[in-house]
């Protein structure tokens, strides 16, 4: 700059009014017009996305996107605009709402107006990629002689892998390979996207003041984002034992069934043989690796079908039970703007999903219902969704969220738990209760195929995600890192080999292109028996934690009630000590509950050479 120019505009700054400092008061009405202007927005953007899950187009995809980016200019100006309040004595309210902010969203994205118009395309797209995915190959020729395709879409191709212990019709080994490998093979379109996306969203981070997406994800947990990563280890290293002796009887037991040959005596357990698209919860193999046969059945699905379950009946039956521990029903609304079966002739996002959409009580679930245990279990996770809404739906909208988001997940599952082969057959969904020490461990192997064998997946897949947002995992490398964490946590691999960098089997699994953090459903297994045992202890029960049903206890139900009204309001320890009068998250409680099955897997176990 020229000197004298320079000395003229040193003068000119130095008569400049200073800027005001931010004062308290100014905090307080910027949380004001926050919380008016985040649920005019939230509530376009979430009509908008309730319209294209129900009905994947073009046309809903763009509405969708376009109300997307709407809410991220909006939220990354505001973050950038509250950085005037930082170092000010606060009320609590209001910084608890700036913290929130922050973390409102889980697609930060970019100041730069092409660039966000980019990141919500592409997030649009990608979740689209998964709803639409299809294997299709050559069918016979029409009658008019014209080519055609057959095609099977993820619930058909999962219904090949729940086939595995099918007694009438099993799948056979090479089955179960071709429809996993199918449905892995939707997902080799996503790869250019989702290298987009970590891209730009990580550049939002930045601007969000995190170095990269995994840190800001980390950072919602009212701790500093590295003493959060220490804590998921700690949990892990908690129950890491007993998933280690689960795995070890499993894949002695399948390796009985497909021989030595497919399933070694030692190392991974081949990924498509656990019952699942996923080897993220196993309850399909129980008939393989029952302990004792000749007890009483635990086939509920059958029961279910006999007794002519249609898929509102089983989301009465949800109902039922939070109704029973003092809540209020659901809204007539909820029954008339559901989805419960998928609809023919059109595309939509069948995977499970809990709904407010316009944030005053305008509850909702989609789902694709088939009758069976499976989704008996989804209908209370996704109502346990709804009764949160329900109890805060009456807050500012940045406190209606889960005390954190493990706590959200956490909710439905934990009432699961009061699932008890007693309330079962009050409900004559079994015919008998399991007798003895036998029956006990039968019923607790079911229970561990879905809730501890879901820890080591739950773990992992966010830690691929910290990993490639962090850059410690370069694109030419996403499914080569995939495939060691699943091996590292699960104890799993790919029948056949690596898997090549062709593929993208993240983008297989539903949260990675739906850019759903996924850390929540691994603290969610844990919090659920947490909450479990405060309830058993609010209802009275004093016997062994796993006989315990808290079905119809008002005393339990006031408690839950009290820490679902309290959302986000408060740091999650505060809303935990509520319920729990703890403090930490802590894992003694599944433990305890799985006693008697880890002594029974330890027994079993003895001689054989666990791990892999
Ligand atoms: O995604 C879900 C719910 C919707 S929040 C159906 N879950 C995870 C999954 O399916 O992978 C519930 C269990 C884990
Ligand atoms: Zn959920």
């Amino acid at each position: 700059m020229h000197a004298l120019l320079s000395v003229v505009a040193a003068i000119a700054l130095a008569q400049a009014p200073a800027p005001k400092p931010a004062t308290p008061d100014e905090a307080k009405a910027f949380v004001k017009k926050l919380d008016a202007d985040l649920r005019k927005l939230w509530v376009r953007q979430s009509t908008a996305e309730w319209v294209k899950s129900t009905y994947i187009t073009d046309d809903t995809e763009r509405n969708a996107a376009a109300m997307n980016e709407d809410v991220m200019a909006y939220v990354t100006q505001a973050t950038k605009d509250a950085q005037r309040f930082k170092g000010l004595k606060l009320d609590p309210e209001t910084e608890r709402m700036l913290y929130l902010l922050r973390m409102s969203t889980a697609l930060p994205a970019p100041s730069d107006a092409a660039k966000r118009t980019e990141l919500a395309n592409t997030a649009a797209k990608l979740e689209g990629l998964y709803g639409k995915g299809k294997s299709c190959k050559p069918g016979k020729p029409g009658k008019d002689g014209k080519a055609t395709e057959e095609c099977r879409d993820l619930q058909q191709l999962s219904k090949v892998m729940t086939r595995i212990s099918d007694k009438k019709q099993p799948a056979s080994y090479d089955e179960l390979l071709e429809a996993w490998s199918s449905w892995h093979a939707t997902s080799k379109e996503m790869r250019p996207l989702y290298e987009r996306l970590v891209s730009l969203s990580n550049e939002g981070a930045k601007e969000f003041g995190a170095p990269d997406l995994g840190e800001l994800w980390r950072s919602a947990y009212d701790m500093p984002p590295a003493e959060f990563e220490k804590e998921t280890d700690r949990l892990w290293s908690q129950v890491k034992p007993l998933y280690d002796d689960l795995h070890c009887y499993v894949r002695g037991k399948l390796s009985k069934k497909f021989g030595a040959d497919k399933v070694g005596a030692t190392g991974p357990i081949p990924a498509h043989l656990l019952g699942n698209m996923w080897a993220q919860e196993w309850a399909n193999v129980y008939p393989l690796v029952e302990p004792y046969a000749g007890q009483s059945s635990l086939d509920v699905t059958k029961k279910l079908e006999a007794q002519k379950y249609d898929p509102q009946k089983l989301v009465r039956l949800g109902e039922s039970f939070f109704t029973s521990l003092g809540m209020d029903p659901l809204p007539s609304t909820f029954w008339e703007r559901s989805q419960f079966v998928k609809p023919p002739g059109r595309d939509v996002v069948c995977h499970a999903s809990a709904w407010d959409v316009t944030f005053a009580n305008d509850l909702r679930i989609k789902m694709c219902i088939k009758i069976d245990e499976e989704d008996l279990i989804t209908v209370h996770h996704e109502l346990g969704h709804d009764y949160y809404f329900q109890n805060y739906y009456t807050k500012p909208v940045l406190f209606q969220q889960g005390a954190n988001d493990g706590f959200h997940e956490a909710i439905g599952d934990a009432l699961t738990l009061s699932i008890t082969p007693e309330y079962l057959k009050s409900l004559k969904l079994i015919d008998a209760l399991p007798r003895d020490e036998k029956g006990l461990i039968n019923v607790q192997m079911k229970d561990a195929l879905e809730k501890i064998a879901f820890l080591p997946f739950g773990r992992m897949i966010d830690q691929w995600r910290w990993d490639v947002f962090s850059g410690k995992v370069k694109p030419g490398e996403y499914n080569k890192h995939w495939w060691e964490l699943r091996l590292k946590y699960q104890g799993i691999a790919p029948a056949g080999g690596a898997r090549s960098e062709d593929f993208f089997d993240p983008g297989a699994k539903y949260h990675i292109p739906a850019n759903v953090p996924y850390m929540r459903y691994f603290l969610a297994r844990i919090l659920q028996f947490q909450f479990h045992r405060a309830m058993c202890q609010a209802a009275g029960h004093t016997g062994p934690l796993h006989t315990c049903s808290i079905y119809g206890n008002k005393a339990a139900g006031a408690k839950l009630k009290a820490m679902l009204a309290m959302g986000a309001s408060k740091p999650w320890p505060d809303a935990l000590e509520a319920l729990t009068g703890q403090r930490q998250m802590d894992a003694t409680a599944i433990l305890d509950y799985f006693a008697p099955l880890q002594a029974w897997l330890k027994e079993q176990n003895k001689g054989q050479q666990c791990g892999w």
